[in-house]
């Protein structure tokens, strides 16, 4: 599909650059926000001159990498990249000049940037200099790619994976919500690897309180890519003696609250280095409403939120249809019935096997198995 909506022109060889580009624009993934992780590769006679992808924080482009490296040799080359490059002045010169002024001779473009800044611009600027452009080779590996950018820009709201790891009985604790531990070292080591993925991870107070968190990415030398952890904690009941706080200074901490919470508290949690967002609810006992949760975090420029549990805060995100992309890791090992089921007033297996999903992959990893799904009208 996306090779019939791409140009006639386009080669298996371009495929192949193309998706070297969106593996490189992988790299920057949770690291790049407010913008997206873009790739990009220069490539002449079918040797590869430059490779670039956007760099952490956002700047600079991916483009302005690879052609840098490329130097002179990109005089009549091809630029592969996996999204329109900019023509606008942000934060960063505009891409297009830069491309203009190398001398690249054709720019294979997987799709469209929604920024109402570039939309389209970008591809007709480099045609108007007379540049080949071909837009939409793997147009859409980039859509997923770059789903927490044209989400944030189209409606205001990150990119969502609902994790859950359950047991081989679906449950995802003991008895009274007591911890078990229910993956294995290759799925907690990709866990981490997907928390490093994510510009924010979300959990609920409930699972803050039972497992006293710490929420970073604790692989060796991706330690410094550990997401915003975020607490939805309506009544701000966050303990100051918790990890999560304790951490506060290391690895940014924002709890999101009701506008009814205790202001003492909120002076607690602030003093001790988190970051308070407070929302309006409809009563004291109503909980917070995700659309608005969403809303704050991405005008504070998250793109891809991970949300880690528990029962209530997954079931929410689920019933509220605010779910992306959804990873089920299933142990091997049941826990038995009185253990805590892993959504509220919703069935495990209807979920994903209802028509609104799609299974995009399995794996196993180590003796628990990993099911990826998409919400198809994500996709
Ligand atoms: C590109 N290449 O690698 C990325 C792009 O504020 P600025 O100047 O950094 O521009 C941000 C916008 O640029 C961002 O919202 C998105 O539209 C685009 N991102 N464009 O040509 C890149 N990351
Ligand atoms: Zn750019």
């Amino acid at each position: 599909m996306a090779q019939a909506s791409a140009s006639a022109a386009v080669s298996s060889e371009d495929h192949r650059f193309m998706q070297l580009a969106l593996a490189l624009g992988r790299r920057g993934q949770g690291a790049t926000w407010p913008n997206p992780a873009v790739g990009a590769v220069v490539v002449k006679d079918g040797v590869i001159l430059g490779r670039g992808w956007t760099q952490p924080g956002g700047r600079p482009h991916a483009e302005p990498q690879a052609l840098q490296r490329a130097g002179e040799a990109a005089r009549g080359a091809t630029l592969y990249v996996t999204l329109e490059p900019c023509s606008h002045y942000g934060k960063s010169p505009p891409c297009v000049d830069a491309i203009i002024v190398s001398g690249i001779a054709r720019v294979v473009s997987a799709i469209e940037d929604p920024n109402p800044q570039v939309a389209g611009q970008g591809h007709v600027r480099l045609r108007d200099a007379g540049i080949t452009v071909d837009v939409g080779l793997c147009r859409d590996e980039a859509a997923q790619a770059h789903s927490g950018h044209f989400l944030r820009v189209r409606e205001g709201r990150p990119h969502v994976t609902l994790k859950l790891a359950v047991s081989a009985d679906g449950k995802i604790a003991a008895a009274g919500g007591k911890p078990v531990r229910i993956t294995g070292e290759a799925a907690n080591a990709r866990v981490h690897l997907l928390r490093a993925e994510s510009d924010a991870i979300l959990i609920g107070i409930g699972t803050a309180l039972a497992d006293d968190p710490l929420l970073t990415c604790r692989l060796p030398g991706m330690e410094h890519r550990s997401p915003v952890r975020v607490v939805l904690d309506r009544a701000l009941r966050l303990p100051g003696a918790s990890r999560l706080v304790h951490s506060a200074r290391q690895t940014p901490l924002w709890i999101i609250a009701a506008e009814t919470a205790e202001a003492a508290a909120a002076a607690r949690l602030g003093v001790a280095g988190a970051h308070l967002f407070r929302l309006p609810v409809e009563d004291r006992a109503a909980g917070l409403d995700l659309n608005a949760v969403l809303r704050t975090l991405s005008e504070q420029d998250i793109t891809r939120l991970l949300v880690e549990g528990g029962a209530k805060v997954a079931s929410s995100f689920l019933a509220a249809r605010l779910v992306d992309e959804f990873w089920l890791l299933q142990g091997a090992k049941s826990i038995g019935d009185d253990g805590l089921p892993a959504l509220e007033g919703q069935d495990l297996d209807a979920v994903t096997a209802s028509s609104g999903w799609r299974i995009d992959a399995t794996q196993m990893l180590g003796d628990d198995r990993l099911t990826i799904s998409r919400r198809v009208e994500s996709i």
